[in-house]
């Protein structure tokens, strides 16, 4: 089957070639639905080029309240969808593609939030994620 998804990823020199726990869990979720995909590479100081460059939208603002582009960002050429953030990606690829296995059965949206929500508060001040500029 030929892939209609194109995912945006970041290189790394790793085996795998992927590194961001951000970016695997997209690459998790297309595998785990067995949607056919091409990777894209794109290194990080490209990221705000190549989402403007093919329409994405930015995922949030900087603190100085400029546009923030990220990774992952799927671009679904079956349906000409751009989508960014993991959490929405996961959304729309069940919304799309019900009849594949569901990353998020029915009536467990807000239990992912709240995973979600409580990982990123406890990952924060370990200072992995340093403010943007
Ligand atoms: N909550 C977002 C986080 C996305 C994110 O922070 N991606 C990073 C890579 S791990 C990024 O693209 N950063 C680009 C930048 O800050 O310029 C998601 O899960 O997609």
């Amino acid at each position: 089957m030929s892939a209609s998804i194109v995912f945006y990823d970041i290189p790394s020199s790793l085996p795998s070639g992927c590194w961001s726990p951000n970016l695997w869990k997209t690459r998790y979720a297309l595998n785990f639905k067995g949607i056919p995909y091409k990777t894209v590479w794109v290194e990080y100081p490209d990221i705000e080029a190549k989402c403007k460059e093919i329409g994405a939208a930015p995922t949030s603002n900087k603190a100085d309240g400029r546009p923030h582009y990220t990774l992952p960002m799927i671009h679904d050429l079956s349906t000409g969808a751009i989508i960014s953030d993991s959490s929405k990606i996961a959304a729309y690829l069940d919304a799309t593609y019900p009849d594949k296995p569901l990353l998020m059965p029915a009536g467990t949206a807000g239990l992912h939030r709240a995973f979600e929500s409580a990982a990123q508060a406890l990952i924060t001040p370990c200072g992995i994620f340093p403010a943007h500029t």
